[in-house]
């Protein structure tokens, strides 16, 4: 191979990778997306471990209203009314741990763990 056309291999090859680069950074500084669904007056789960950065999504897969908030100084969040179907997300920004209830039924509790 002569030498131009290896270097307009590398003219047409370098900004692929400077993309393929940007994109990576991208997926690795997004913060994971997690799901607590609400179905039967319950969370799916009690328990939840997520990173600074991370989302959490909070779904209503009932057919009754929930009123999901955190009592929590750490993030504090009330996602108001959610009617069968509805969604609402949080993104945690700092470490510490998040107790989460419905204000309808005081039974429904999931404490989120927020580490590093
Ligand atoms: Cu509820």
């Amino acid at each position: 191979m002569s030498s131009r056309i290896l270097s307009k291999l590398a003219v047409a090859i370098l900004p692929l990778l400077i993309f393929a680069g940007l994109s990576l950074s991208r997926a690795v500084s997004a913060g994971e997306k997690h799901v607590i669904s609400q179905k039967g007056k319950a969370f799916s789960t009690t328990e939840l471990h997520v990173k600074v950065g991370d989302t959490v999504e909070f779904k209503n897969d009932d057919d009754v209203s929930h009123n999901v908030f955190s009592v929590a100084d750490v993030q504090s969040k009330n996602n108001k009314m959610q009617t069968p179907g509805a969604e609402a997300s949080v993104t945690f920004a700092s470490e510490g741990t998040v107790e989460v209830r419905c204000a309808i039924h005081p039974g429904m509790k999931v404490t989120i763990q927020v580490g590093k």
